[in-house]
Protein backbone atom coordinates (compact mmCIF):
# COMPACT_ATOMS: atom_id res chain seq x y z
CA UNK A 1 0.00 0.00 0.00
CA UNK A 2 2.82 2.63 0.76
CA UNK A 3 4.46 2.23 -2.53
CA UNK A 4 1.43 2.20 -4.04
CA UNK A 5 0.31 5.45 -2.51
CA UNK A 6 3.26 6.96 -2.46
CA UNK A 7 2.97 9.38 -5.43
CA UNK A 8 -0.06 10.66 -3.60
CA UNK A 9 0.90 11.13 -1.14
CA UNK A 10 3.94 13.39 -1.66
CA UNK A 11 1.72 15.38 -4.49
CA UNK A 12 -0.13 17.49 -1.53
CA UNK A 13 -1.96 19.37 -3.96
CA UNK A 14 -4.67 18.47 -6.76
CA UNK A 15 -7.03 20.07 -9.02
CA UNK A 16 -10.46 18.70 -9.06
CA UNK A 17 -12.44 19.24 -12.46
CA UNK A 18 -16.17 19.49 -11.79
CA UNK A 19 -17.84 19.16 -16.17
CA UNK A 20 -20.49 17.43 -17.76
CA UNK A 21 -23.88 18.00 -19.60
CA UNK A 22 -25.05 20.41 -16.46
CA UNK A 23 -22.08 22.89 -17.50
CA UNK A 24 -23.89 23.65 -20.59
CA UNK A 25 -27.18 25.51 -17.95
CA UNK A 26 -24.36 27.23 -16.57
CA UNK A 27 -26.41 26.94 -13.38
CA UNK A 28 -29.70 28.63 -14.28
CA UNK A 29 -32.70 26.43 -15.82
CA UNK A 30 -35.45 28.78 -16.72
CA UNK A 31 -38.74 27.22 -15.71
CA UNK A 32 -41.54 27.08 -18.82
CA UNK A 33 -43.54 29.53 -16.39
CA UNK A 34 -40.69 32.22 -17.11
CA UNK A 35 -38.82 31.55 -13.53
CA UNK A 36 -35.07 30.75 -13.05
CA UNK A 37 -34.33 27.79 -10.98
CA UNK A 38 -30.67 28.14 -9.67
CA UNK A 39 -27.82 25.09 -8.81
CA UNK A 40 -24.99 23.63 -10.66
CA UNK A 41 -24.17 20.19 -10.83
CA UNK A 42 -27.25 19.23 -9.67
CA UNK A 43 -29.08 21.27 -11.52
CA UNK A 44 -31.70 18.43 -13.07
CA UNK A 45 -32.55 17.20 -9.99
CA UNK A 46 -32.56 20.24 -7.88
CA UNK A 47 -34.57 22.36 -10.10
CA UNK A 48 -36.60 19.22 -11.62
CA UNK A 49 -36.05 19.58 -15.00
CA UNK A 50 -37.46 16.68 -17.20
CA UNK A 51 -35.44 14.25 -18.41
CA UNK A 52 -36.67 15.37 -22.33
CA UNK A 53 -35.51 19.06 -21.98
CA UNK A 54 -32.38 17.92 -19.90
CA UNK A 55 -31.30 15.73 -23.21
CA UNK A 56 -32.35 18.31 -25.34
CA UNK A 57 -29.94 20.82 -23.99
CA UNK A 58 -27.65 18.29 -23.24
CA UNK A 59 -27.45 17.72 -26.72
CA UNK A 60 -26.23 21.43 -27.62
CA UNK A 61 -23.07 21.34 -25.14
CA UNK A 62 -19.82 22.17 -26.96
CA UNK A 63 -17.16 22.47 -24.66
CA UNK A 64 -15.07 23.83 -28.00
CA UNK A 65 -12.39 25.56 -25.81
CA UNK A 66 -11.61 22.72 -23.50
CA UNK A 67 -8.23 23.20 -23.43
CA UNK A 68 -6.59 20.38 -21.78
CA UNK A 69 -2.90 21.83 -21.74
CA UNK A 70 -4.37 25.35 -20.26
CA UNK A 71 -5.54 23.33 -17.77
CA UNK A 72 -2.67 21.61 -17.00
CA UNK A 73 -0.30 24.54 -17.32
CA UNK A 74 -2.89 26.29 -14.56
CA UNK A 75 -2.70 23.48 -12.47
CA UNK A 76 1.43 23.41 -12.69
CA UNK A 77 1.37 26.81 -12.13
CA UNK A 78 -0.49 26.60 -8.84
CA UNK A 79 1.86 23.58 -7.17
CA UNK A 80 -0.62 20.91 -7.79
CA UNK A 81 0.66 17.48 -8.98
CA UNK A 82 -2.64 16.15 -9.99
CA UNK A 83 -5.72 16.08 -11.29
CA UNK A 84 -9.32 14.41 -11.05
CA UNK A 85 -12.14 15.24 -13.40
CA UNK A 86 -15.44 14.25 -13.67
CA UNK A 87 -15.64 11.30 -15.98
CA UNK A 88 -19.17 10.81 -15.13
CA UNK A 89 -21.45 12.84 -12.35
CA UNK A 90 -24.91 12.24 -10.88
CA UNK A 91 -26.55 12.61 -14.51
CA UNK A 92 -24.72 9.66 -15.43
CA UNK A 93 -23.66 11.68 -18.02
CA UNK A 94 -20.27 10.65 -20.13
CA UNK A 95 -17.58 12.88 -20.62
CA UNK A 96 -15.97 10.12 -23.18
CA UNK A 97 -16.79 8.16 -25.65
CA UNK A 98 -18.09 5.00 -23.53
CA UNK A 99 -19.78 2.29 -26.07
CA UNK A 100 -22.73 1.43 -23.12
CA UNK A 101 -25.09 4.09 -24.02
CA UNK A 102 -25.32 6.79 -26.15
CA UNK A 103 -25.62 9.28 -23.02
CA UNK A 104 -21.75 10.90 -23.46
CA UNK A 105 -20.00 13.64 -24.94
CA UNK A 106 -19.17 11.76 -28.45
CA UNK A 107 -22.91 10.61 -28.91
CA UNK A 108 -24.94 13.17 -27.36
CA UNK A 109 -23.39 17.11 -27.78
CA UNK A 110 -22.69 19.39 -30.28
CA UNK A 111 -19.15 18.87 -29.62
CA UNK A 112 -16.52 18.12 -32.48
CA UNK A 113 -16.79 13.86 -32.62
CA UNK A 114 -13.31 13.81 -33.48
CA UNK A 115 -12.27 15.19 -30.35
CA UNK A 116 -11.76 13.34 -27.08
CA UNK A 117 -12.05 15.93 -23.73
CA UNK A 118 -9.94 13.03 -21.56
CA UNK A 119 -7.90 11.98 -24.14
CA UNK A 120 -6.47 15.33 -24.31
CA UNK A 121 -6.63 15.92 -21.11
CA UNK A 122 -4.31 12.42 -20.70
CA UNK A 123 -1.59 13.39 -23.06
CA UNK A 124 -1.09 17.09 -21.73
CA UNK A 125 -0.98 15.57 -17.87
CA UNK A 126 1.15 12.86 -19.21
CA UNK A 127 3.50 15.30 -20.76
CA UNK A 128 3.90 17.53 -17.59
CA UNK A 129 4.51 14.90 -15.33
CA UNK A 130 0.96 15.13 -13.55
CA UNK A 131 -1.25 12.68 -12.69
CA UNK A 132 -4.94 11.98 -13.87
CA UNK A 133 -7.39 10.76 -11.76
CA UNK A 134 -10.97 9.95 -12.87
CA UNK A 135 -14.46 10.79 -10.62
CA UNK A 136 -16.90 8.49 -11.49
CA UNK A 137 -20.94 8.36 -9.54
CA UNK A 138 -22.08 5.29 -9.02
CA UNK A 139 -25.46 6.92 -8.22
CA UNK A 140 -26.60 7.67 -11.85
CA UNK A 141 -29.88 9.53 -12.59
CA UNK A 142 -29.84 8.60 -16.28
CA UNK A 143 -29.40 4.70 -16.56
CA UNK A 144 -32.98 3.43 -16.49
CA UNK A 145 -31.52 0.53 -14.37
CA UNK A 146 -30.18 2.18 -11.79
CA UNK A 147 -33.10 1.99 -9.67
CA UNK A 148 -35.41 0.04 -11.29
CA UNK A 149 -37.13 -3.01 -9.66
CA UNK A 150 -34.85 -5.75 -9.65
CA UNK A 151 -32.58 -4.37 -12.67
CA UNK A 152 -29.79 -3.34 -10.52
CA UNK A 153 -27.06 -6.02 -12.03
CA UNK A 154 -28.17 -4.76 -15.12
CA UNK A 155 -26.46 -1.15 -14.49
CA UNK A 156 -23.87 -2.94 -12.27
CA UNK A 157 -22.62 -4.48 -15.47
CA UNK A 158 -22.48 -1.85 -17.50
CA UNK A 159 -20.71 0.30 -14.68
CA UNK A 160 -18.03 -2.57 -14.64
CA UNK A 161 -18.10 -2.45 -18.71
CA UNK A 162 -17.72 1.69 -17.82
CA UNK A 163 -14.83 1.41 -15.51
CA UNK A 164 -12.80 -1.12 -17.79
CA UNK A 165 -13.13 1.37 -21.01
CA UNK A 166 -11.57 4.50 -18.80
CA UNK A 167 -9.06 1.95 -17.55
CA UNK A 168 -7.86 0.32 -20.98
CA UNK A 169 -8.45 3.67 -22.62
CA UNK A 170 -6.77 6.34 -20.61
CA UNK A 171 -4.78 4.63 -17.71
CA UNK A 172 -5.79 6.54 -14.81
CA UNK A 173 -3.81 6.92 -11.84
CA UNK A 174 -6.91 6.92 -9.59
CA UNK A 175 -10.62 6.55 -9.34
CA UNK A 176 -12.71 8.83 -7.42
CA UNK A 177 -16.15 7.47 -6.63
CA UNK A 178 -18.80 9.41 -5.27
CA UNK A 179 -22.99 8.66 -5.51
CA UNK A 180 -23.04 5.51 -2.77
CA UNK A 181 -24.79 7.18 -0.01
CA UNK A 182 -28.30 5.99 0.94
CA UNK A 183 -30.14 8.70 -1.09
CA UNK A 184 -34.07 9.97 -0.07
CA UNK A 185 -33.90 7.00 -3.25
CA UNK A 186 -34.20 3.85 -0.77
CA UNK A 187 -33.08 2.39 -4.18
CA UNK A 188 -29.59 3.19 -3.92
CA UNK A 189 -28.87 -0.39 -3.54
CA UNK A 190 -24.84 0.12 -3.32
CA UNK A 191 -23.40 -2.13 0.03
CA UNK A 192 -19.76 -2.13 1.31
CA UNK A 193 -19.70 -5.68 -0.62
CA UNK A 194 -20.22 -4.16 -3.81
CA UNK A 195 -17.78 -1.50 -2.88
CA UNK A 196 -14.95 -4.21 -1.77
CA UNK A 197 -16.41 -6.15 -4.70
CA UNK A 198 -15.85 -3.32 -7.30
CA UNK A 199 -12.02 -2.02 -5.76
CA UNK A 200 -10.86 -5.92 -5.90
CA UNK A 201 -12.08 -5.76 -9.39
CA UNK A 202 -10.48 -2.69 -10.35
CA UNK A 203 -7.41 -4.08 -8.86
CA UNK A 204 -7.39 -6.71 -11.59
CA UNK A 205 -7.34 -4.01 -13.91
CA UNK A 206 -4.62 -2.06 -12.44
CA UNK A 207 -2.97 -3.12 -8.98
CA UNK A 208 -1.38 0.29 -8.73
CA UNK A 209 -4.72 2.02 -9.31
CA UNK A 210 -5.40 4.62 -5.82
CA UNK A 211 -9.08 4.64 -5.08
CA UNK A 212 -11.26 6.92 -2.71
CA UNK A 213 -13.39 5.74 0.22
CA UNK A 214 -16.47 6.20 -1.33
CA UNK A 215 -16.40 3.48 -3.62
CA UNK A 216 -17.49 1.41 -0.34
CA UNK A 217 -19.19 3.60 2.74
CA UNK A 218 -16.85 5.95 3.73
CA UNK A 219 -15.28 3.18 6.43
CA UNK A 220 -11.83 2.89 7.29
CA UNK A 221 -11.30 0.32 5.84
CA UNK A 222 -12.83 1.45 2.82
CA UNK A 223 -10.47 2.60 -0.36
CA UNK A 224 -7.27 4.07 -0.11
CA UNK A 225 -7.97 7.32 1.67
CA UNK A 226 -11.10 9.42 3.15
CA UNK A 227 -13.03 12.12 1.45
CA UNK A 228 -13.80 14.97 3.70
CA UNK A 229 -16.11 17.50 1.50
CA UNK A 230 -15.78 21.14 1.60
CA UNK A 231 -13.74 21.16 5.22
CA UNK A 232 -10.65 20.52 7.01
CA UNK A 233 -11.21 17.80 9.67
CA UNK A 234 -9.54 18.49 13.42
CA UNK A 235 -8.91 14.88 13.88
CA UNK A 236 -8.17 12.84 10.80
CA UNK A 237 -9.23 9.55 11.69
CA UNK A 238 -6.60 6.99 12.39
CA UNK A 239 -4.63 5.06 10.18
CA UNK A 240 -6.43 6.39 7.36
CA UNK A 241 -5.13 8.53 4.51
CA UNK A 242 -7.07 11.68 3.71
CA UNK A 243 -8.00 14.07 1.24
CA UNK A 244 -9.88 17.42 1.87
CA UNK A 245 -11.98 18.57 -1.62
CA UNK A 246 -13.34 22.13 -1.68
CA UNK A 247 -14.28 24.44 -4.26
CA UNK A 248 -13.45 27.99 -4.94
CA UNK A 249 -16.54 29.67 -4.77
CA UNK A 250 -19.54 27.63 -3.73
CA UNK A 251 -20.28 25.21 -6.71
CA UNK A 252 -18.57 22.51 -8.00
CA UNK A 253 -19.85 23.13 -11.36
CA UNK A 254 -19.94 26.15 -13.21
CA UNK A 255 -22.50 28.86 -11.99
CA UNK A 256 -22.55 31.94 -13.41
CA UNK A 257 -24.20 34.10 -10.58
CA UNK A 258 -21.67 32.46 -8.24
CA UNK A 259 -18.54 35.46 -7.33
CA UNK A 260 -18.29 34.02 -3.94
CA UNK A 261 -14.51 33.07 -4.46
CA UNK A 262 -12.24 32.13 -1.95
CA UNK A 263 -9.47 34.39 -1.54
CA UNK A 264 -5.73 33.55 -2.34
CA UNK A 265 -5.28 33.98 1.28
CA UNK A 266 -8.36 31.44 2.30
CA UNK A 267 -6.55 28.82 -0.45
CA UNK A 268 -3.16 28.99 0.63
CA UNK A 269 -3.79 28.61 4.32
CA UNK A 270 -6.21 25.82 3.85
CA UNK A 271 -3.63 24.16 1.61
CA UNK A 272 -0.97 24.52 4.77
CA UNK A 273 -3.26 23.34 7.28
CA UNK A 274 -3.85 20.27 5.50
CA UNK A 275 -0.59 19.34 3.84
CA UNK A 276 0.88 20.42 7.42
CA UNK A 277 -1.71 17.53 9.22
CA UNK A 278 -0.51 14.53 6.74
CA UNK A 279 -3.45 15.68 4.45
CA UNK A 280 -3.86 15.87 0.91
CA UNK A 281 -5.98 19.16 -0.74
CA UNK A 282 -8.21 19.03 -4.00
CA UNK A 283 -9.39 21.98 -5.22
CA UNK A 284 -12.16 22.50 -7.50
CA UNK A 285 -12.66 24.45 -10.40
CA UNK A 286 -15.87 24.65 -12.75
CA UNK A 287 -15.36 24.93 -16.54
CA UNK A 288 -17.83 26.87 -18.27
CA UNK A 289 -20.06 25.71 -21.41
CA UNK A 290 -17.31 26.05 -23.56
CA UNK A 291 -15.11 24.44 -20.87
CA UNK A 292 -12.81 27.46 -19.92
CA UNK A 293 -11.76 27.53 -16.35
CA UNK A 294 -13.31 30.80 -14.76
CA UNK A 295 -10.54 33.38 -14.77
CA UNK A 296 -11.08 34.16 -11.09
CA UNK A 297 -10.51 30.58 -10.65
CA UNK A 298 -7.31 30.79 -12.56
CA UNK A 299 -6.33 33.48 -10.70
CA UNK A 300 -5.84 32.57 -7.86
CA UNK A 301 -4.75 29.18 -8.53
CA UNK A 302 -1.31 31.64 -9.73
CA UNK A 303 -1.26 33.44 -6.89
CA UNK A 304 -1.02 30.77 -4.90
CA UNK A 305 1.22 28.80 -6.90
CA UNK A 306 3.19 31.94 -6.88
CA UNK A 307 3.74 32.33 -2.78
CA UNK A 308 4.15 28.47 -2.49
CA UNK A 309 7.51 28.85 -5.27
CA UNK A 310 8.42 32.05 -3.43
CA UNK A 311 8.78 29.81 -0.07
CA UNK A 312 10.25 26.82 -1.72
CA UNK A 313 7.26 24.57 -2.10
CA UNK A 314 6.06 24.82 -5.74
C1 LIG B 1 -20.66 15.40 -3.72
C2 LIG B 1 -21.46 15.53 -5.00
O1 LIG B 1 -22.84 15.33 -4.77
C3 LIG B 1 -21.18 16.93 -5.46
O2 LIG B 1 -21.93 17.24 -6.59
C4 LIG B 1 -19.68 17.03 -5.75
O3 LIG B 1 -19.36 16.19 -6.83
C5 LIG B 1 -18.87 16.65 -4.52
C6 LIG B 1 -17.39 16.59 -4.75
O4 LIG B 1 -19.28 15.38 -4.07
O5 LIG B 1 -20.97 14.34 -2.97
Amino acid sequence: TSARTSWWRQSRFGMFIHIGAYSNLEGEYTRPDGTVCRNAEWIKRECRIPDEEYERQAATFNPSAFDARAIVRAAQDAGQRYIVITAKHHDGYAMWPTRQNTWNLRDHSAFDPRRDLLAELKKAADAAGIKLGFYYSIWDWHDPDFAGPGTFPRYQKRMYAQLKELIDTYDPALLWFDGEWDTDNPTNPWSRRDGADLQAYLHTLNPRLIVNNRVGKREVVDGDFGTPEQEIPAEPVDGQLWESCMTLNDHWGFAKYDTHWKSSETVLRNLLDVAGRGGNYLLNVGPDRLGRIPQPSVDRLRETGRWLAAHGQG
